[in-house]
This record gives structure tokens, sequence and C-alpha cells, in this order.
């Protein structure tokens, strides 16, 4: 249909100027794609976004991306050199972004009205940089003046507690595969300035609102004015979703009523949760009384909570709210007033004994519906830590375990796999992923396994050559890619990773060489103020550079940290992993979603039976999944009854003392920096909230296995096999039919 456009376009010169042309015919062919329409519609609101770049995943769902592939290579191009030009917005953190942008993708690709609602950071999270074996974080401007951004004429003010500001939206249109668009809104100011941030930093005036509104996804907000700016961040987008919601919905011929008929909100974890009071507060000035406008709003909003940590459940202090949004105030007191009539237990109130607002209290109270991410998450939302809510709203609270779009992390980074999938079983699966499991029938084809370790191998290559180009690291594709890729997290546990390296290193210092070289593939990014976060980082930088210089050692192991892992580098290296690390201390990982990806991709995980980890288990069956450690219940325990003591592991177990004291040996203080690396090595001894010590030896034997496992290449390929077939419930397709059958009710 496009034939000449894109046979111009592949003709064009330098691949700057073809991506931007493909820029441009994308967005067109999007907009005449059109609109998906509805009477209700769904506002999904987040602040984040890890949507990645867009080219190729737009171009797949047109359904032109292999003639654009074919004419680029007609010239001696290809999509991936093409995409290289192309830069990828930040608008996430990890998880929880780029479940949004999965989820966007699958909203269209079902044909549901639904758009989402973010805001637009000019420089999204930080970029991350290495100097000296530390994270820095520097400014990552990813805006260019061409781009998949569109300006609109739509515009609300909004007013905070002394300022009234007049946002700008922008938007970026979601085309589904085989389908109509949606939109994803971000809302932004003009006035922001991306210059009061120098070159090289993050550090900025947190006062100057008008001028640092949306200039960061999360900006520090380890001191007061750091979390002010959260809060007003928070506030200008959902009073942006607000307006645009009763906009709409008056538009489409609403009475103000009937709301629920014709918009869902769904809040994705606190952020948005302001949303609530905003809604009923612009009822109340349209006339509508308080109980009314209370049961309207409570008729429309959904929240998923995706932690169970409580550090990261939003508790503002009243006052904080005062300052930047003293017009809500009066609803907030209201809605806890309601609460506290009506229930006495002190872990219902919105508003507790030291004036801080829960936001997720508000979510429960004056939602219709509370998910959890995977199944034993929602389980330990209803036991244990929403236990009260749960006892007087049980039918509220439902499971939405979490999904990966495939037309990103199938179709688009594993055409090899992809293409070889169709030659068995059709492309049903493309828009059914269950017929995935047809590749069942291949369980004991040689020439399927076969053909599944040369896609592995090729995909292996290919990020070696990648990591190279782009890093200038050298690693052995013929070696074992054992890939723990995730945001940087005590509970996560690359500690725990580091002291098996440390196993490891010694193992080989001792003479027992590997029968294979093995390459640990890291990436993270760790919170600017979270300290431990960042030392951890600094050990597996300083363990890299040792093992590197230990020419007893750098034949068999290899450590890589990938600067600035996001979601291109995730597309590069999850088709290429063999291991896939999911080592979460049981209970702490709501759901993970590399989990699925690294499954889908044909990794194999070894994991706790955490988070969507217990699905994939019992999907895959126990030969083809590790699954080692203590389980969530017993992690409760412990917690519970206060018995976990690192001290006694430590002195008590000589095995565990080697590992721990490595951290500050003269091997690491010799590249490394002994402060942070005595830091990290008190806090495991001492503290060791999220219990590394205790799951490390059960790690380590289990790991162990994985790798001895590896070298029956066939029956490995057959557990590869398994996890692919099986990896088809884990589609987001299969997610948001859920959420629209259980929550939206959409058609
Ligand atoms: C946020 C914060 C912020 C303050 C410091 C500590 C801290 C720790 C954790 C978080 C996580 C916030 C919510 C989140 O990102 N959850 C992730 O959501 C994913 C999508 O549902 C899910 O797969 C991950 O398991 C979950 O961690």
């Amino acid at each position: 249909m496009y034939e000449n456009e894109i046979e111009n376009i592949a003709s064009k010169g330098s691949n700057e100027e073809i991506y931007y042309a493909l820029l441009e015919f994308t967005k067109n062919a999007m907009q005449e794609r059109g609109r998906i329409e509805g009477k209700k519609k769904l506002y999904y609101i987040s602040a984040e976004f890890l949507i990645g770049k867009l080219l190729s995943n737009n171009l797949i769902n047109l359904g032109i991306y292999d003639d654009v592939a074919a004419a680029l290579k007609r010239h001696g191009k290809s999509m991936a050199e093409i995409e290289e030009a192309e830069p990828e917005p930040s608008l996430g953190n990890g998880g929880l972004g780029r479940l949004a942008a999965c989820f966007l993708d699958s909203i269209a690709t079902l044909g549901l009205a639904g758009d989402g609602i973010g805001l637009n950071y000019h420089l999204g999270l930080f970029k991350q940089e290495f100097e000296k074996n530390l994270q820095k974080e520097v400014k990552n401007p990813w805006i260019k003046r061409q781009s998949w951004l569109r300006k609109t004429d739509k515009s609300y003010t909004v007013i905070f507690g002394g300022l009234r500001v007049q946002s700008v939206m922008y938007e970026i249109d979601v085309t589904g595969y085989d389908n109509k668009c949606n939109t994803l809104k971000l809302f932004d100011i003009e006035s922001v300035d991306e210059d009061i941030v120098q070159d090289g930093s993050i550090y900025f005036d947190k006062n100057d609102i008008r001028k640092n509104l949306t200039l960061f996804l999360y900006p520090d907000d380890s001191d007061y004015n750091g979390q002010l700016l959260r809060i007003y961040q928070q506030y200008f987008m959902t009073s942006n979703a607000a307006q645009l919601i009763i906009d709409e919905a008056v538009a489409k011929g609403s009475n103000l009523y009937d709301l629920p008929d014709y918009a869902v909100v769904q809040i994705n974890d606190t952020h948005p949760t302001m949303v609530i009071p905003e809604l009923i507060r612009l009822l109340l000035k349209r006339g509508i009384g308080m109980d009314d406008a209370i049961n309207i709003v409570s008729k429309m909003c959904a929240y998923t909570n995706h932690t169970i940590l409580s550090e990261a459940l939003e508790k503002w202090p009243i006052w904080f709210l005062e300052k930047v949004v003293p017009h809500l105030i009066p609803v907030i007191k209201m809605l806890d007033v309601k609460v506290k009539e009506k229930y006495s237990n002190p872990a219902l109130a919105i508003i507790d004994k030291e004036n801080r607002v829960h936001m997720a209290h508000i979510d429960i109270h004056y939602g219709f519906s509370v998910n959890g991410v995977a199944a034993l998450h929602t389980d330990i939302l209803k036991n244990s830590e929403l236990k009260p809510f749960y006892d007087i709203y049980p039918h509220k609270f439902n499971n939405k375990t979490n999904g990966i779009t495939f037309r990103r992390w199938l179709l688009h980074c594993n055409h090899e796999l992809s293409d070889f999938i169709t030659s068995k079983i059709g492309d049903g699966y493309k828009k059914n992923a269950d017929e995935l499991e047809k590749l069942m029938q291949f369980a004991g084809d040689k020439e399927v396994l076969d053909k599944l370790l040369d896609i592995k191998a090729a995909k292996k290559k290919e990020f070696k050559e990648y990591l190279l180009a782009k890093e200038g690291i050298e690693i052995d594709e013929n070696s074992v890619f054992d890939v723990q890729v995730k945001r940087l997290h005590e509970y996560k546990r690359q500690q725990m990773n580091a002291l098996y390296i440390i196993y490891k290193y010694m193992e080989i210092k001792a003479g027992k060489k590997p029968e294979r070289p093995v390459t640990m593939i890291f990436g993270a990014k760790a919170a600017p103020a979270y300290t431990i976060a960042k030392d951890i980082i600094h050990l597996i930088l300083c363990l890299s550079e040792v093992i590197k210089n230990d020419p007893d050692v750098s034949p068999y192991l290899n450590v890589v940290m990938l600067e600035n892992y996001n979601v291109t580098y995730a597309e590069k290296v999850i088709p290429a992993a063999d291991i896939s690390e999911q080592i979460s201390l049981a209970s702490k990982e709501a759901s993970g979603t590399s989990n699925m990806k690294f499954m889908l991709n044909g990794a194999v995980t070894l994991g706790t039976d955490d988070g969507a980890n217990v699905e994939i288990h019992e999907f895959t069956g126990d030969d083809n999944i590790y699954i080692f450690g203590e389980t969530s219940s017993q992690v409760i325990e412990h917690y519970k009854n206060s018995d976990y003591s690192p001290e006694k592991l430590y002195d008590g177990d000589e095995e565990i003392s080697k590992l721990v004291d490595f951290i500050i040996s003269k091997e690491l203080f010799a590249v490394g920096n002994k402060k942070s690396l005595i830091r990290l090595y008190m806090e495991i001894v001492t503290k060791d909230w999220f219990m590394a010590l205790l799951d490390l030896k059960d790690y380590i034997k289990v790991k162990e296995q994985v790798l001895a496992d590896y070298e029956d290449r066939e029956k490995w390929a057959g557990k590869m096999l398994v996890n692919i077939a099986k990896a088809g419930f884990f589609s987001s397709d299969r997610t948001i039919a859920q959420y629209n059958e259980d929550i939206w009710k959409l058609k």
C-alpha cells in the first residue's frame, strides 16, 4: 500500500535522514488508521510509561515492518542501524513503567478505547554513567525537534497553593497490532527550563516549580523540597486527568451523575491517587452534593498495588499537602471522617495519628477494585499487608497477573525465534499467545531443539558484537550468559549474586575450573539517594575489574555491568540470555516482568518462589526451572518473629563469612572505594534486611547444578522449548482481557 513511499525513504542518504523520514511516515500511517471509539473509555493514569523506542514496534503493529526492512535491505541498510538514530524516551524506572507501556499496546490491540495519562518529563530518568567503578547520574534530554510527540491545543489551568500554571497536552499515538489507535497523553508546561540543570548533573533548584515541574521523573526526593516537588507533579498529572475525563464525558453527553458510564480510571500504584479527591472537588464545584460526588467517583476508580514494601507505600504528611494542594484538604479530611465514622480500626484510617495521609487507603476505600499483580502477591495483600481492608471489602480484591507484549518482546526483539516458531506452528500465536503451546509437540524433536540452540547462539553472537561496539567490552559467545537485569534494590538481591561471583572466583583460584566459562551480566540503575544500592553497583564493578585483571580467573569468569540499562538494552540482552536470574527475597517481588520476557526468549529461570515466578514454575513444572531458597511464608514468619540474624549465619558458617569478608579484602580495596565497601559489608553482616545470607548457600548449590545441566545441550534445549511453549499465559493481551472482563467492562 505504501510501497513507493517506503522505497523513496529507504533510498535517502544518512541513517538519521531515513529515521526521521520513517518517523513522519509512520506517524501519518497511524493517523490514517483512525481512533478506537467507544462510549466508555479507560484512563490509565501512571507516573511512568517506559515506552522504549517506537519505530519498529509501530511498524510491526501497522503490519508493514517486513516491507520497510526489505526496502532498507535493498539499499544496503538494516532496521537495527536506522533505529540507532532514535532516542529512547526514559519515562520510567522499571517494571511498573514498562508494564504501563505493554498495557497500552495490548489495550489498543484488543480494540478497547483506553488512553494513557502521564507527564512529559523533559529529562526523564537520569542517564547512568560509570566513573571509578561508581554510578554517576547525568541528565538525559530525549526530546528532539522531531519526535513521536504531537502538541495539541488542549490546555488546563492547574492551581497549587500560591501558584497557578497552564498545561499543554502532548499526544503519542499508540497503534494496536492490526488495529486502530489510542493515545498516550503527556502533560507539560511551557515554562519548564532544561537549562537549570547543569550538563553532567541532575541537580537543580527544587523551589522553582515553574521551571522544574516536568523536568525529571522522580526527582531525588531524599529532601523536603524533593518530596514537595513530587506532590506538585502528582497533582499536576491528576488535575489534568480529572479535567480531561470530565470534559470528554460531557462532550459525549454525560450529565455527570452518569460519569461511570463514560469513564473508568485505573490508578497505577498510589502516584495518581489525588485523582480521586480532585474528581470529587470538580463535581462539587459543578453543584453535585458531597455524597453523590463520592459515590460517582467511587464507581469509576480502580487501584493496582505494585509493591508491599512499606517504604514504597506513599504516606504524605498532611502539611505537605496543605502547602501544595490546600483546596484538596477539605475533601481529603471529609473522606477520612467518613471512614472513621464507620471503622474504629486505626489501620484503616486515611489520616493517621501522626497526621500522615495514606494514599493507598484513599484508593481502597474510594475505589471499586484493588488488584495485585501476581497470584502470590494478591494473596499476600489479602492475608497480610492489606488484611484489614480485605476483611471489610472482600469483593473489591482481585488478581491480575502481569503480562508483556509479545509484539515487542518476541516479534521485534527476536525475529529469528518468531520466524522459526511461525514456520512450525503458523502465526496464530501472534494474536492468540496460547497457541505457543502447540510447540510442545516438538518436545523430543532433535531438529527443532538444535534449531533453538542455533538461534540462541546467533543472538548471543549478535549481543557480543553490540556490546563490543557500544561499550568496547569483549565477551565470549561460547560462555554461559547468566543475566540479572532490573532496578537495583536490596530485595532483588543483586548482592547475593555478587557473593556467588566471589564464590566462583575463589573456586577458580583454588584450581576448580568450570567446564565452560561463565559471563555474569548485570544491568541496573540505583536511585540517586539510595546509598546501599549504589554500594552494590560499586561492588559488582570492582569485582568485574579484579576478575578481568586476574589471568588465573579471567579465562573462566567474566563480570559485565551494562551501562545505562534501558528498554533498548533489554531488547538486545534478553534474547541472548541462557539463565534468567529472578532471585528476590520470597514475598518481596510483587510480580517481576523480565522473568516473563526471558522465558519467552528461551532462557531458563533460576529463582525463588516469588511473584510471577510461582506461576512460571507451575507452567513449566519442576524440570524446566530452578527454584531455591525459603518460601514466602517462611520469610513472612521471620519478619513477624524478628528472628533473622545475619550475624549468626556469618559467625556460624565459615563458607559464608569467607565470601562476605572478600568485600573488604585487599583485592577489592585496591580497585574500589574503601568507605563504600566497608559500609556494604557492615550492612550485610549486621542488618541484611532482605536476607541475602539466608538463601546464599542454597543459591550457590542450585546455580552450580544449573551450570552442570547446561552441558547436556539437548536436554537444556528441551527446557528452553518448554519455557517458550508455556509463555502464552504471560501475554499482556491476556492480562488486559482480564482487566476488561472484571474491572473496566468496556465492551
Ligand atoms: C519504589 C520505591 C520508591 C522509594 C524507595 C524504595 C522503593 C522500592 C520499591 C518501589 C517499587 C514501586 C512499585 C513498583 O515499581 N513495583 C513493581 O511493579 C512491577 C509491575 O507490576 C512488578 O513487576 C514488580 O515486581 C514491582 O516491584
